[in-house]
């Protein structure tokens, strides 16, 4: 069998070999192989499939790992993987336990110059890698590579605002193809496709790319293309806003175009001021499927390679919570006019689409600016509204000064919704969220509650817009319990929790989705050592019912708490607290993350594994944790 021109590529000095015939077999074979693999393991397809031809002509140009790249996200970096010698077997398992991460990694591979997950960080960091070049005397390029949706980012206007005042050899690939997840959104969007529409600006690029066509590689080519610029600047200043913040702007370029692109990074290399290429490519070129719905196949599940279809999920699981908060939003929103939704550019992962499609006018896409969406919701509720911020876990890490600064010092009344609270296995430890306890329990003023399950999740929503304080909401990826649904949700007690057994011995505190495991434990506790703990859902983290708690340390001889959150200032260290504070002098046995980061896996039940945090190691340490408390097995007590 002829073998792959892929299966040669060891380092990007392989691609050098190539002629432009073989390199466009090469941009064929990496496609097929990033379909293949990403039908069994699911991951980034369309963004993927867009960058092939940029990337091969990225390391075509450039000399990695010298020379150093940032890519934005770096959900788009497999094409950079496979070219950087990763295509092995850990390709084929790609987010799965044994696989690589979905995302570049610096402890991956010396050909990662930064690691990333989230949107925003390419430019900054290039600049400071930039910095520390100029600094130490060195000459190798940097290159930040940003998809259109960055530039809603904050931190991308300020590192653009930071630039040309930093370095003069900075080159920026701006890789435009009008998708976010969702469609692009926002001024600069439209901005976007201002230059690449403008019939000044594509006349003019026009001849510079008929000139440029003509003319070999070398100086005469970097002389002409710079006088070429030279000449049509004044005509294009007044439109590009990168030239009035002294970057040189060339576009818009064809990014699926090999050896323009070659020609294109060759000349940026000569550039002495910043530079940015705006390179127009298609999210999910060569897969129809994916052309056709970019923003489904933004990221996908495992699918079927010929019809593109998901793999069918089992039709009678439960809902997902995701799901179950936009449809009570939505109707919550019907009858209450002031109830307006915020997301920072997940109208569907949030499950916000649902407000979108029923009340479009109070639906807010912002773009990938979490900060500002904090912020947006803070003025909204100073006039009476009552915003309600969908942002996973993760992501609102961003926007920590305006949650405490803004909403919670001026005790504003913002709902924030934080799905993807606890793992998300596939992606890691980008996307995790197992911090959010830890960042808001600290805050003065603010109200965390976790629902155990989606019909509680309904509850908490009108709860917490019913309060009209700061509030906060987190719940997991994925489906829920199969809890009933109400149709009319109800108000919980502020800081109330829940017996859902009475027992004896020791009580049980666990948090969201770890009741359901608490329930578990609870019954093999009741096999082995012949009685029933009482178990609690304490539905809220802060306040913290100190009633109860108070009474089950006078009536049990211990307490165990589970969460999905890191132990370190979590619910158990909340509970612990407490118990200080009170003076109880009170047995704590507290399960949760550890302190460290947690990688990627398969699953949910793989990483749990991984971590001690399975059934058969949590009940381990639930029978040391009762062994210290002299409780004895069944078979063992006189
Ligand atoms: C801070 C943050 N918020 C939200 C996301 C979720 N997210 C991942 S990729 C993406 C869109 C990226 O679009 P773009 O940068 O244009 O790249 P493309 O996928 O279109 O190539 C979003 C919103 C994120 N990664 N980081």
């Amino acid at each position: 069998m002829k073998q792959s021109l892929l299966s040669n590529i060891e380092s990007p000095k392989d691609l050098k070999k190539l002629s432009a015939k073989e390199l466009s077999t090469l941009a064929q074979e990496i496609r097929s192989r990033i379909i293949k693999s990403t039908s069994e393991n699911g991951g980034h397809v369309g963004p993927n499939l867009g960058v092939v031809e940029l990337t091969i002509a990225l390391h075509l140009s450039f000399d990695s790992p010298n020379d150093k790249f940032t890519w934005d996200v770096s959900h788009q970096g497999y094409v950079h993987k496979l070219l950087t010698g990763r295509n092995d077997s850990r390709f084929d398992e790609i987010r799965k336990d044994r696989g690589l991460s979905g995302f570049l990694n610096i402890a991956e591979s010396i050909h990662d110059s930064f690691g990333a997950g989230h949107a925003g960080t390419a430019l900054s960091s290039a600049l400071g890698m930039c910095v520390a070049r100029d600094l130490q005397s060195k000459d190798h390029h940097v290159v930040a590579i940003a998809g259109d949706a960055a530039f809603t980012c904050g931190i991308t206007l300020e590192a653009l605002n930071n630039i040309s005042c930093t370095t003069k050899k900075f080159i920026l690939i701006l890789n435009d193809n009008e998708w976010s997840i969702a469609k692009n959104v926002g001024a600069f969007s439209k901005y976007f496709n201002e230059l690449i529409t403008n019939p000044v600006y594509t006349r003019l690029h026009q001849e510079a790319e008929s000139f440029l066509s003509q003319i070999p590689l070398g100086k005469s080519f970097i002389k002409l293309v710079s006088k070429a610029k030279r000449d049509t600047k004044e005509l294009l200043a007044p439109s590009s806003i990168f030239e009035k913040l002294g970057i040189r702007y060339l576009g818009p370029i064809d990014g699926h175009d090999i050896q323009g692109l070659v020609q294109f990074f060759e000349f940026a290399k000569k550039s002495n001021e910043p530079i940015v290429l705006h390179l127009l490519t298609q999210k999910g070129k060569g897969y129809p499927v994916a052309l056709e719905e970019p923003e489904k196949w933004h990221g996908s599940g495992p699918f079927d390679l010929v019809t593109g279809k998901s793999r069918p999920e089992n039709t009678k699981s439960p809902p997902k919570y995701q799901d179950v908060f936009g449809c009570c939003l939505a109707k919550l929103a019907q009858s209450n006019k002031n109830i307006v939704g915020i997301t920072a550019a997940m109208p569907s992962g949030t499950g916000l689409d649902a407000l979108q499609n029923a009340i479009p006018e109070r639906f807010h896409d912002v773009g990938i600016a979490e900060e500002h969406a904090v912020l947006l919701a803070a003025g909204m509720a100073t006039q009476g509204l009552s915003p309600v911020c969908a942002i996973y876990s993760t992501f609102l890490q961003r926007a920590y000064d305006p949650i405490i600064h803004d909403v919670c010092l001026q005790e504003l009344p913002v709902t924030f919704c934080l799905d993807r609270a606890g793992l998300s296995p596939n992606d890691g430890s980008t996307h995790h969220g197992l911090f959010d306890i830890s960042y808001l329990r600290c805050i003065p003023n603010a109200i965390i509650m976790a629902p155990s399950n989606e019909d509680l999740l309904q509850d908490m929503l009108l709860t917490g817009i019913s309060l009209k304080r700061p509030t906060f909401i987190r719940y997991p990826r994925g489906n829920g319990i199969g809890a009933k649904l109400k149709n009319q949700p109800g108000i919980l007690k502020l800081g109330e929790a829940k017996v859902i057994q009475e027992g004896e011995l020791v009580t049980i505190w666990s948090l969201g989705n770890f009741v359901e495991v608490a329930k578990k434990i609870s019954d093999a506790i009741h096999n082995i050592y012949g009685f029933k703990p009482t178990l609690v859902d304490p539905r809220f983290v802060k306040p913290l019912d100190e009633i109860l708690l108070q009474e089950h340390c006078s009536s049990h001889k211990g307490i165990i708490t589970f969460e999905d959150n890191v132990l370190a200032g979590g619910f158990g260290s909340a509970v612990l607290e407490t118990i200080d504070l009170l003076k109880l002098n009170f047995p704590i046995k507290r399960i949760g993350w550890p302190d460290q980061f947690i990688e990627h896996g398969s699953s949910v039940n793989s990483l749990r594994e991984r971590h001690g945090l399975d059934f058969t190691s949590i009940f381990k340490e639930v029978e040391y944790f009762l062994q210290e408390l002299e409780i004895k097995q069944k078979s063992l007590a006189v």
